[in-house]
């Protein structure tokens, strides 16, 4: 009886050991991984705004876009056609990579006075 309970006590610690072990590996590869691929920054749109307005960043960085207002709002390209997030309604964001370099200028069509830019660099 008790070699039983040894054996059940030793199997349960060798399945407890191997599932952290991998949970925690796990855990730590995925997320590094990709944030080192695809650096993110962050725009919010608060108060007909979008802070920051002008921001600069680097080839292959995504850039999210959080309405933070309780009005809809987008953040389209001047050009119609780089990126268009579509009508974003309170919290909800809208993310894009930047793969080509230049600047970028870009508003809101609901409010064509809110104008900001992203310039992406080589
Ligand atoms: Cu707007």
């Amino acid at each position: 009886m008790r070699r039983i309970i040894l054996l059940i006590t030793v199997a349960a610690l060798v399945v407890g050991s191997t599932l952290f072990v991998v949970s925690v590996a796990g855990a730590h590869k995925h997320p590094t991984a990709k944030a080192q691929k695809h650096p993110t920054k962050t725009v919010l749109i608060k108060n007909f705004r979008f802070k920051p307005a002008n921001i600069t960043i680097k080839r292959g960085t995504r850039v999210r876009w959080i309405n933070k207002d309780p009005h809809p709002h987008t953040a389209t390209a001047n050009n119609k056609r780089s990126f268009d997030s579509g009508r974003l309604g309170k919290g909800q964001s809208y993310t894009h990579t930047f793969k080509s370099a230049g600047k970028k200028p870009y508003h809101c069509e609901i409010h064509p006075f809110m104008r900001a830019s992203v310039v992406v660099k080589r």
